[in-house]
């Protein structure tokens, strides 16, 4: 099964190839984008790859695909009255009704216009003389633009591991981010599903309670804690609607774009055993993220962690029948909230069903693919369908392959062989007039994205309204404030817990990727006071030429 839809290839743009701006992808970065540069009256074209509007709510169509932020804060805020209109039918949406979502936003704002679907970038190069970008695609298309801005996801480059004898499968695959929009039977299959992280405990969750047989290939266990989603209570959602605005105010200002209840104020090892214990439980019993607030240091001091690592673990056991299996779904080699912690619906539960097998491939590893199914060194496992939850080339994949060029032809991927240099996470030296949504650097990946990328559509938007009304051609960072800022993320990355974990968001799923912590750590309040007064201060740390 290809890995990209193929789309139909349409001819490419011949009647108008020059834009102000040249925008790469039409989820809601992409589209919030193109909404506020047509404010400024600049000419503006989105590339999308996809056939339709939504970035990973377009591509991510495995059974059970679901946000795991709450649905009345993962929405984009900047129209009131769209806000108002708007209803979710649960606290936690599923991929269709985020999908129709953006599509809502795509037709209110009448944004389908300027966006070109079906398209991939192939190349995005700047000329020095001329000051402009030109943007090469897939469908031979060649645009230019002054400013090049990506909108490209930090999780939509697909990582499918080299197995060996793949394409000798007789029967169907599919990566989770490619499943097909008519979806797939899997009534009276025999399915394996590979991978357990976020991607793989929502699919295992959905496909164990079909009528199949589900064989569940885990090499790394991950910890997962409970949604509670349940459908919108009519009541919440009308009082949320009356404070709005304070809320998402509150969202802008805190550690991870979404608004918190209680701020933690007391360290896991200053209370009694048994306050710890019900503090936990009451957090487990409240759902979703509330667990990783429960203490002042569960992200900074390992004995602090342990404990709440240990009461998930136990949880696990009291969970799962067979006590074997319990062990192996219990994560021990690394601290709990270093890889992105999961959120499920009765993910656990799912290994009590008789049609659910877990298969150990750290201890046995996947050795091929063959024609019936997947070879550990335990044996043959004959399959009907293989789903690929293995995840992504996080943050730079998609960056790089789109092949960038800044100055001197230097391209984005060899500046950054031994990882991303960014300054604010948006901008990089040699790139001058690029702009990277939610790119390595920035909060992003540890933040509810639709609030980290409303802030950075909105000071890239401020930024060019700058440069339009002081008649500058470009905006650069200068080496000296992108190097602060890169040891600045690594200084507050080393003062957590994070670089303990072999997660994506140090790289460490892709081989040879170089081994360095990508997302900001320093919180979404913070960040958003930086990004505000460097751009109060005249962009102190970046250079403006003038036109
Ligand atoms: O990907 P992952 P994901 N043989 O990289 C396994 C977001 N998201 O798609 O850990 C066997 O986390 C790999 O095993 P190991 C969210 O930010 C959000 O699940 O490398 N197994 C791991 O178990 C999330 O973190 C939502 O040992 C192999 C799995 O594949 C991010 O997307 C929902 C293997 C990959 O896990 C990525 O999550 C879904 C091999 N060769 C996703 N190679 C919500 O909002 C890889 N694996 C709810």
């Amino acid at each position: 099964m290809p890995l990209e839809q193929e789309e139909a290839v349409e001819s490419p743009i011949t009647d108008h190839a020059e834009y102000d701006a040249v925008v790469v992808g039409a989820g809601f970065a992409g589209m919030y984008q193109l909404y506020r540069l047509r404010e400024l009256g600049l000419s503006v074209r989105v590339l999308e790859t996809g056939d339709g509007v939504g970035g990973t709510w377009y591509w991510n169509r495995y059974p059970g695909a679901r946000v795991d932020s709450p649905s009345m804060q993962y929405s984009l805020s900047f129209s009131s009255e769209m806000e108002q209109e708007w209803g979710w039918p649960e606290d936690y949406s599923p991929q269709n009704d985020l999908e129709r979502y953006a599509n809502h936003v795509a037709d209110r704002f009448n944004l389908r216009d300027d966006i070109q679907f079906g398209t991939r970038v192939t190349n995005a190069s700047y000329d020095e003389n001329t000051k402009k970008w030109t943007i090469e695609t897939d469908r031979g298309d060649s645009l230019t633009a002054q400013y090049f801005i990506t909108a490209v996801g930090c999780l939509s480059a697909t990582n499918m591991p080299n197995f060996k004898n793949l394409e000798s499968f007789q029967g169907e695959w599919y990566h989770t981010s490619r499943y097909p929009k008519e979806g797939v039977e899997l009534k009276g299959k025999r399915v394996g599903i590979v991978g357990t992280g976020s991607t793989g405990i929502q699919a295992i969750t959905a496909v164990g309670k079909e009528d199949c047989e589900l064989f569940v290939f885990q090499r790394t266990p991950n910890y997962s804690l409970p949604s509670n989603n349940k459908p919108m209570d009519p009541e919440f959602e009308k009082e949320w609607k009356t404070r709005y605005a304070e809320h998402r105010e509150a969202a802008r200002v805190s550690q991870g774009g979404a608004e918190i209840i209680a701020y933690p104020s007391v360290s896991a090892l200053a209370v009694s055993d048994e306050e710890r214990a019900a503090t936990y439980e009451k957090a487990w019993n409240q759902g979703a993220f509330t667990l990783a607030q429960s203490f002042t240091d569960l992200m900074t001091n390992e004995d602090a962690n342990f404990t709440a690592a240990e009461f998930v673990r136990n949880k696990i056991r009291q969970t799962v029948k067979d006590p074997e299996t319990a062990e192996l779904l219990a994560p021990k080699d690394y601290p709990i909230f270093t890889k992105r912690i999961c959120m499920d619906t009765g993910y656990y539960e799912t290994f009590n069903r008789p049609n659910v097998h877990l298969v150990d491939v750290k201890a046995n590893p996947i050795e091929e693919i063959t024609p019936k199914g997947i070879k550990t060194s335990a044996g043959e496992f004959e399959l009907d369908l293989i789903i690929f939850a293995t995840g992504f080339d996080a943050m730079t994949g998609p960056l790089f392959r789109m092949n960038i060029a800044g100055k001197d032809g230097l391209t984005l991927k060899k500046k950054w062989e031994d990882g991303p240099k960014t300054y604010l996470g948006i901008s990089s030296v040699g790139f001058p007039n690029m702009f990277m949504i939610t790119g390595p650097g920035s909060p992003s990946v540890l933040s509810n994205m639709t609030t980290s990328i409303e802030q950075h559509v909105d000071w890239i938007t401020d930024t060019i309204k700058y440069l339009k009304e002081n008649e500058l051609a470009d905006i650069e960072p200068t080496a000296a404030a992108e190097d602060a800022w890169v040891e600045h993320v690594n200084e507050v990355a080393n003062k957590t817990l994070y670089p303990k974990a072999n997660s994506w968001y140090i790289g460490a799923n892709i081989p040879g990727k170089p081994r360095v912590f990508m997302p900001y750590v320093g919180g979404v309040g913070n960040y958003r006071q930086k990004c505000d007064e460097v751009a109060a201060k005249g962009y102190e740390g970046f250079e403006l030429t003038p036109a």
